[in-house]
């Protein structure tokens, strides 16, 4: 029996959704999600996309504009007063007149495009869709299977998983303070304090580009905003015994926090955002991962695995006749794959297919069409061949950013280079062991990927500078092309 709060909030969710469904029949409108871990390349990929619609950008996979379908697309003003609007023109301009990525961001925020196209059936009508693109963090994604989860299971896996890999090394000063801990002991704001700064400690630590993990709940510890230092982000796991928590003990103020964090954090996101998506983008780094190492490699699986559990998450704990969580298409997207030549992106695709190869058909159960795509939203290198001795080595060339180096080498962001980044090996399992990221010595390391500035426009070219990408017309196909048939 759920409780009865949640309850009533279905039944105001499904209200709500009644609402929105009626409005949408007399003006289609598509909430689209654009998530990822942190760097993923969320805001690259909004800009890059909203960028080529408005100038109608080389998309030959996006039957609807390469037709001529598509007679325009317009910004306007988001239909949500309480969230930040997503900066398109301070990120368009970083790209493409100063050749800057975009400021990392952290904030939930939306932006309203509206297209206006012929339909493609007998009779050709005109017709608008409306798309509202929301961004937010992966990491909130990350959240929800707490909503189904006590605080015990929470402790028992989150201790289990610290104690596994290069992360027993990382959480080894918060284990050492944990042990000092007596869950049963009288509450004590001061011990919650430090295990929960030595817990967070732990997960910053994490994060570090030498292991690039990335399964890493609570989100929020990582990226607190208005809450940091409030009770709902000072608790952390315990070792806890079997049997229930004595009321007063630390365990039960522990225990409370991780509750009111899952009130004030998980639901209101669930609710306010999540449940209104109707499509999906996962965008994911797998580049960062293979640059540090299979550790990271087999923790990305994990996480991909429990982002897409959260669609299903929200299924079951929500679930009502009434309303249900709507997204009927996800797409996994491997991003930044300009940093590979061509001839791997089709290994990289494959890889994130076998990533995500257990939870797709899970997704798939629940009624969602999934699919994977590796893209570039803005290619920055182009490719090339490079004579070694007798061999002819496929290259990538581009201008590291300022500061990027190989062994001694360092670049000042002005120059271009012709680098090998390391071919991905045909058979996608080859990934998950067997090579060496970051942690080893330099010269030994498999994959170095640079990171190389933005593209500079084509001189001669005027007005509206193109951005080259790669494929990211198949990933609006996907997403948007049944929208505008
Ligand atoms: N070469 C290349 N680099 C990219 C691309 N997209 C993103 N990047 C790189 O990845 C970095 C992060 O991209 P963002 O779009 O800011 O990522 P995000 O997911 O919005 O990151 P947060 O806001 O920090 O969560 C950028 O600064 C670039 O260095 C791409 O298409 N090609
Ligand atoms: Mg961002």
């Amino acid at each position: 029996m759920p409780p009865l709060t949640h309850i009533a909030e279905e039944i105001r969710l499904a209200g709500r959704a009644l609402g929105e469904f009626s409005l949408g029949l007399f003006n289609p409108t598509v909430r689209l999600g654009v998530t990822g871990l942190s760097g993923a390349g969320k805001t690259v990929f909004i800009t890059a996309l909203v960028h080529q619609l408005l100038h109608g950008g080389r998309l030959p996979v996006f039957e609807a504009l390469a037709s001529g379908r598509i007679a325009r697309a317009r910004l306007e003003p988001q239909p949500d007063d309480a969230v930040p609007r997503f900066d398109y023109e301070t990120h368009v301009r970083a790209l493409t007149e100063e050749r800057r990525w975009p400021e990392s961001t952290t904030r939930i925020s939306e932006l309203r495009l509206v297209i206006d196209y012929q339909s493609a059936r007998r009779g050709a009508r005109n017709r608008t869709l409306t798309l509202d693109i929301v961004d937010y963090p992966g990491e909130w994604l990350l959240d929800l299977p707490l909503l189904s989860t006590s605080y015990a299971r929470w402790s028992r896996d989150t201790l289990k998983l610290s104690r596994s890999g290069p992360r027993a090394m990382l959480a080894a000063r918060w284990h050492r303070h944990l042990a000092t801990l007596n869950p049963a002991a009288p509450e004590n704001e001061q011990s919650a304090l430090q295990a929960a700064a030595l817990f967070t400690d732990y997960l910053k630590a994490c994060r570090d580009d030498r292991y690039a993990m990335r399964l890493l709940p609570p989100g929020r510890f990582l990226m607190p905003g208005d809450l940091a230092g409030s009770p709902a982000l000072t608790f952390a796991p315990l070792e806890l015994s079997a049997g229930p928590v004595p009321p007063g003990s630390l365990a039960a103020m522990m225990e409370r926090r991780y509750e009111a964090y899952k009130d004030v954090v998980v639901r209101p996101f669930y609710r306010e955002h999540f449940a209104r998506l109707d499509r999906q983008i996962v965008l994911v780094d797998a580049l960062a991962a293979f640059n540090a190492g299979p550790e990271a490699v087999k923790d990305l699986e994990g996480a991909l695995a429990a982002i897409l559990g959260s669609f299903r998450t929200g299924r079951a704990t929500f679930a009502s006749a009434l309303f249900r969580p709507r997204i009927d298409r996800i797409l996994f997207a491997a991003t930044k794959a300009d940093h590979l030549h061509h001839l791997s992106h089709d290994r990289l695709e494959r890889f994130l297919a076998r990533m995500t190869e257990r939870a797709i058909g899970q997704a798939k159960f629940s009624g969602a069409t999934v699919d994977v795509v590796a893209l570039a939203a803005v290619r920055a290198t182009r490719e090339a061949t490079v004579a070694r001795g007798r061999d002819k080595l496929p290259a990538i060339t581009g201008t590291p950013l300022a500061g990027e180096a190989v062994g001694r080498d360092s670049f000042d962001g002005e120059t271009d280079v012709a680098s090998f980044p390391g071919d991905l090996p045909d058979d996608p399992a080859a990934l998950f062991e067997g090579f060496k990221g970051l942690t080893a010595a330099a010269h030994e390391t498999d994959y170095r990927f640079l990171r190389f500035r933005p593209p500079a426009g084509e001189p001669g070219r005027a007005e509206t500078p193109t951005l080259p990408h790669i494929r990211l017309d198949r990933a609006l196909q996907f997403l948007l092309g049944d929208r505008l048939a």
